[in-house]
């Protein structure tokens, strides 16, 4: 591994900032930061939220960018038919280039941060480079960056580096801009073999932290591939029922499915109690027990703020009460903030995301649909106990899940490990108007990792088959899919969902321990009943309906999908297809 010191002196000589400054994740650091960014007119305080600050992005930098994301590997069919590839050689060449003199005029911060607990047998040291303070001060909140990560770096030699820049070089005496970027040149570029990320031209969240998707998933899956264990786009969250025994369940979703409301879901079901250990990514291992166990890489959340509210999602709004980073939401003109869902109806004199003051009649949304806060973990009100265990929690269940208007099931539980790694690799959901393109599309989105994974989707699937044979089934994870957004013939949803999933998750906690009972279907099992005490009419009937017309048709189209993978598709999952072509 490169020696620390070293590779910054690299990386300065190529990028050439003004200043270096190397992060000791203090308080004090934070607000020297922050407050330098309110002078500079990238952050502003907020009245009505202790320590918390509003800001906006460039209208070009609001998201991740697929299109500009690329896996380097060697060779080409590793990054597999779902990544975008280049020759490292010629990436390489290309990168420097973009980033040679590009932090003139600058400060390049080296993050020191650990992903993962600290003294975790599963933690991951990585050191960005970077010359955005909103990276610096995002990185603070979602990962354990600082001081204590870097003794960590030093004496274990090892760690991955990544190097970001929003791609602005400041001739002198420029004025910068609130929020630099270079949209026409961004790259979001992985090198699997050597374990290192660069990133250039983009500021937003994914592209920019890079401890997040670009460590804890993409990169992370490949050594989970190499090493024997799992870096998933899962929640994690701990479910006591009213006797007191806890289990842990991870559960994956694409976006848009409501990931982060069912991490930190309120059950209606009494007695029963929901902790969280995270709201988007788990790397999971096996104990020495036999049993897999899983970790949130990250201290903090980065969550989608529209939708947001007492209603969806109680816990998460008392977190984002202090200490929080606000992204593209509106304003009030009281100093809070605002978006889309928080409140039935807007507050007077909103100011936009774009920093204007807000016209309802444009009908165009206050905030952006991808408005973000950053905030500790640690600050959520149902903070699991165990969330910072360095071993992780024993997973009881795995979740896959899909917005699905029709076909798919409320919930069904997977005959063995097999069937459910085909749940995961069927995944796919509608899309909504979050998202740009066609609205109620049917997305293929296996594991929900397709942007996520880190070599051939086809060799990820085979990992997850191979990691089930590595212990026996009374040890492993039951695996389901559920589907919150089943529709009637009225275009109404049939499944109240938000707090009611709980009745969802009473039966498989129930499942899981051999207290409830099932129907066989073609598919998998079913419940025989849920506990729908106190909910109005519902159609059970509609909830649990399977088509075998409609499976037929979804059967093809997995079949032609499953395709694109080609010679590394595993046997066992076009198995699975056949199997459940002559079941149904
Ligand atoms: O997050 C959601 N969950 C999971 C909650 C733990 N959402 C929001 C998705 C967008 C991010 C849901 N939306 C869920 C859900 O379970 N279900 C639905 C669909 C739905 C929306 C509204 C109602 C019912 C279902 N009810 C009324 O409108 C009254
Ligand atoms: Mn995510």
């Amino acid at each position: 591994m490169k020696d620390l010191h070293s590779w910054i002196d690299e990386m300065a000589q190529l990028c050439r900032p003004d200043h270096i400054h190397l992060c000791d994740g203090s308080e004090a650091e934070y607000d020297r930061i922050a407050q330098a960014m309110v002078q500079a007119n990238t952050f502003l305080p907020l009245a009505k939220r202790p320590h918390s600050f509003w800001c906006h992005s460039d209208p070009d930098d609001v998201a991740r960018v697929e299109e500009s994301t690329y896996i380097c590997s060697e060779k080409p069919e590793d990054a597999g038919p779902t990544n975008h590839w280049m020759a490292p050689a010629e990436m390489k060449a290309k990168l420097k280039t973009l980033f040679s003199g590009c932090m003139q005029g600058r400060t390049l911060y080296v993050v020191p941060y650990c992903m993962g607990p600290l003294h975790s047998p599963f933690a991951i040291l990585g050191v960005e480079i970077t010359d955005s303070p909103y990276a610096v001060l995002n990185m603070k909140l979602m990962t354990r960056m600082g001081q204590k990560a870097l003794d960590l770096i030093t004496k274990k030699k090892q760690f991955v580096p990544g190097l970001h820049s929003v791609g602005v070089p400041l001739k002198k005496g420029e004025k910068d801009s609130s929020w630099p970027c270079n949209s026409a040149h961004r790259h979001i570029v992985h090198f699997p073999e050597e374990r290192s990320i660069w990133s250039f031209g983009s500021g937003y969240g994914g592209n920019a932290l890079l401890g997040k998707k670009c460590l804890a998933l993409r990169i992370a899956s490949v050594l989970g591939r190499d090493e024997g264990w799992l870096a998933e786009h899962m929640l994690i969250l701990g479910i006591t029922n009213p006797t007191g025994e806890k289990k842990y369940i991870a559960a994956a979703f694409p976006s848009a499915c409501g990931k982060t409301n069912l991490a930190m879901l309120t059950p209606t079901l009494p007695g029963w109690k929901i902790e969280c250990v995270g709201d988007d990514i788990a790397w999971i291992r096996f104990g020495a027990d036999g049993r897999l166990y899983a970790v949130n890489p990250e201290a903090g959340y980065f969550g989608v703020a529209p939708g947001t509210s007492m209603k969806t999602n109680p816990n998460a709004m008392k977190t984002i009460t202090h200490n929080a980073i606000f992204t593209n939401v509106a304003r009030t003109p009281d100093g809070d903030v605002w978006w889309e869902g928080m409140t039935d109806t807007a507050p007077k004199g909103l100011i936009s995301w774009l920093d204007t003051l807000y016209d309802p009649a444009s009908r165009m949304p206050a905030a952006h649909p991808n408005s973000r806060f950053t905030v500790p973990a640690k600050q959520n009100p149902i903070y699991d106990p165990a969330a910072e265990n360095p071993q992780g929690v024993p997973l009881s269940a795995i979740l896959f899940g899909g917005r699905r208007s029709a076909v798919l099931p409320l919930v069904i539980e997977a005959f063995d490990w097999q069937a459910g790694v085909f749940f995961g690799a069927s995944l796919s959901s509608e899309t909504t108007a979050a998202a740009k393109g066609e609205t109620g599309k049917l997305r293929h989105d296996p594991f929900a990792m397709l942007p996520f994974c880190g070599y051939h989707m086809g060799d990820y699937f085979a990992h997850w088959l191979a990691m089930g044979r590595k212990s026996s089934a009374d040890k492993l994870p039951r695996i389901y899919a559920v589907n919150w957004f089943l529709k009637g013939k009225d275009g109404k949803y049939l499944w109240p969902g938000f707090g009611e999933n709980s009745r969802v998750l009473q039966w498989i906690f129930e499942r899981t321990s051999h207290q409830a009972e099932a129907k066989k279907t073609p598919i998998g099992y079913i419940p025989e009943s849920l506990d729908l005490q106190g909910l109005g009419k519902i159609d059970m009937a509609a909830l649990f309906h399977i088509d075998p017309t409609a499976w037929r048709q979804e059967c093809e189209e997995l079949s032609r999908y499953f395709a694109l993978f080609g010679s590394r598709m595993p046997n066992a999952l076009l198995e699975e297809l056949r199997r459940l072509r002559r079941a149904l």
